[in-house]
């Protein structure tokens, strides 16, 4: 077992400035004023779908709630922050912190208000209008059922907090809505092997990201590991006949932790609090139980009472005046994703935190239009997909996985330091509320491969290039591990789980990485070259590949950057 995959198990304990809920006081007031600030435009609008939840009537009709207000904003800020995932959250509460005005730009919602089924989020059984960005039909990763395309449903239009961009060969799945990917992920917090981390990114420093980065992104994202009492009930008979199966092949496993709170799990189980992993809630949102971005860095940069937060308002575009201050038009749209106002707003400090995609596509239009020309012909380049490859395992009648299956993975088959096999397969949950004698594996692998991205000026958006043959790596290196899985335990591939009826997924990322590398379209800390005060904070930064899930990582590499910058650049 990897040391590094262990995390710390000392932060059960409440800190000093906490409350029960593991909230500061800081965040505490953030969080209320974060509400307040918009609760005016707070009501219900009738899509006229039925109600497939349980506490409304199945003849009620279904209302999500309409998103908030976007508050009001001044034409201009010392900084400005895009997007609210990972890298713009600790931007900004280290800006808001070091007492510097900062806006917060958000093109999703804020998503804290109950729909009238009583519920922020819907969960993946039954998926309604909340589930999707603005489209007609759901689109779950495992979107069959014995060749069958059961799972998803159509869906009304709504700015639903999953989104999926699709490009020749590589679907790319992300969040929207305030804390991004942080609403829909899977909340596993894994830092990578120390070798492999000075592998892809030589120059930044390691003794500092693993003695105090990873250390501090742990303690501020709430990192950890499900206990021995839930680990032992029946939502984790998937994991615990999975890891057997893994022994019994000569494999390691390792502990994945989780951003989930394992003693509220705990209380699921025990049936003393509504649950929300045990009750197949993870990709459309959790309604409980997750520490996701909203619940910690956001409402503390809030607290800090130097941060605004703007929501449903898209970054279109970016330009620099002769003074060096840059000029953001924006689009802010209403519930049925009309543009309902045009507006501009200005800054010194720009940093660019929309995702990988979101921030290439910004810079890449910025470059490829002339109004920053002078960006680096790196933008664009060395994207990758983490590796993602998942596998669905057929197995026998008598290893039973369980009806009843918890959304979170805490489990991983470690074969990372196999040069001929470089896998960490995470065991994921197949929740489908009966038994079905599958296992389901999403492998991080080591694939060397890289895309890169183009401006499509016609239809003002870029295009990812990742060529058919691209996730072959993946596929070898996964096949090695689960052929010899398999032979060990009676197992087979299953087919019938995947678009393409293939026992394995290699066209889809949640992971999607690059596109804006440190160190080559940036300095070491993020600060774009070829301009003053300009800065990517976010996953772009990271070469493709950090051989576990990416978001410790991002959230620790935007600590250290924000640290420096407030240093040297204010
Ligand atoms: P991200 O979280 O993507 O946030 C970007 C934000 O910017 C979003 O809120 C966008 O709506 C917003 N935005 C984009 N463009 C604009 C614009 N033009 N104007 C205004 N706003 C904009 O960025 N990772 C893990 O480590 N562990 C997991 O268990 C895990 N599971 C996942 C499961 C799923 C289903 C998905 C989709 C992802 C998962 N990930 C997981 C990936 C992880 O969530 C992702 O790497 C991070 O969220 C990326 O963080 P960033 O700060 O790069």
């Amino acid at each position: 077992m990897s040391s590094t995959h262990k995390p710390s198990q000392n932060n059960k304990s409440t800190k000093a400035g906490e409350n029960s809920s593991g909230m500061t006081r800081r965040a505490f007031l953030g969080r209320s004023a974060m509400t307040a600030a918009a609760t005016a435009g707070a009501t219900t609008v009738s899509l006229a779908v039925i109600s497939p939840k349980a506490e409304a009537g199945w003849w009620d009709v279904f209302e999500p709630a309409v998103p908030h207000t976007p508050v009001s904003i001044a034409p201009y800020y010392t900084a400005i922050t895009v997007g609210t995932g990972y890298g713009s959250s600790v931007t900004a509460l280290r800006l808001g912190e070091a007492g510097i005005d900062t806006l917060m730009i958000e093109m999703g919602q804020l998503w804290d208000q109950l729909a009238s089924d009583g519920k922020v989020h819907c969960n993946m059984i039954n998926a309604d209008a909340r589930s999707m960005w603005f489209k007609d039909r759901t689109e779950a990763p495992v979107s069959n059922i014995l060749g069958l395309p059961l799972v998803d449903r159509n869906i009304d239009r709504y700015p639903g907090v999953l989104d999926t961009l699709s490009y020749d060969n590589m679907k790319v799945y992300l969040g929207r809505g305030v804390g991004g990917g942080s609403l829909v992920n899977g909340g596993m917090a894994v830092v990578p092997k120390r070798a492999f981390f000075e592998e892809i990114l030589p120059d930044v420093g390691a003794d500092d990201m693993y003695d105090r980065w990873y250390p501090l992104a742990q303690s501020m994202l709430h990192v950890n590991s499900v206990t021995d009492e839930v680990y032992e009930s029946d939502y984790y008979q998937f994991s615990r006949m999975a890891e057997t199966c893994a022994h019994k092949a000569g494999f390691q496993t390792s502990d994945v932790p989780n951003v989930y709170d394992f003693d509220y799990m705990a209380e699921e189980i025990a049936g003393n609090v509504e649950p929300s992993a045990t009750a197949n809630e993870v990709i459309y949102g959790n309604n409980h139980g997750k520490q996701s971005l909203d619940k910690n860095y956001i409402p503390q940069a809030i607290g800090t009472g130097n941060v605004t937060l703007r929501t449903m308002t898209r970054v279109a575009s970016i330009t620099q005046g002769a003074n060096g201050v840059y000029t953001l038009q924006l689009e802010t749209i209403n519930v049925a994703g009309d543009i309902v106002e045009r507006l501009s707003v200005q800054c010194r400090y720009l940093f660019l935190g929309a995702g990988t995609m979101g921030t290439t596509e910004l810079l890449m239009r910025a470059r490829e239009t002339g109004a920053l020309p002078a960006l680096s012909d790196e933008i664009g380049q060395g994207w990758g997909n983490n590796g993602n490859f998942m596998v669905s395992i057929a197995n026998p009648l008598w290893k039973l996985t369980g009806a009843k299956q918890s959304g979170m993975p805490v489990r991983g088959i470690d074969n990372w330091d196999d040069p001929e096999a470089q896998v960490f397969a995470e065991i994921a949950p197949f929740p489908a509320g009966i038994e079905t004698y599958t296992s389901l594996f999403l492998a991080i692998t080591n694939n060397p491969e890289r895309g890169y991205m183009t401006y499509d000026a016609t239809a003002d958006n870029v295009r990812l290039h990742w060529g058919p043959d691209q996730s072959q790596p993946s596929f070898d290196a996964a096949k090695k591990v689960f052929d010899r899985y398999n032979k060990a335990n009676y197992c087979h591939y299953r087919r019938g789980l995947f678009e393409g009826n293939q026992p394995y997924a290699d066209f889809f990322t949640y992971h999607p990485l690059g596109g804006c590398l440190l160190g080559k379209a940036t300095d070491l800390y993020g600060r774009l070259k070829g301009y003053d005060n300009l800065y990517t904070v976010d996953g772009s930064l990271i070469p493709g590949n950090v051989g576990v899930n990416p978001f410790l990582t991002i959230t620790a590499l935007a600590e250290r950057n924000i640290h420096k910058i407030l240093r040297e650049d204010f």
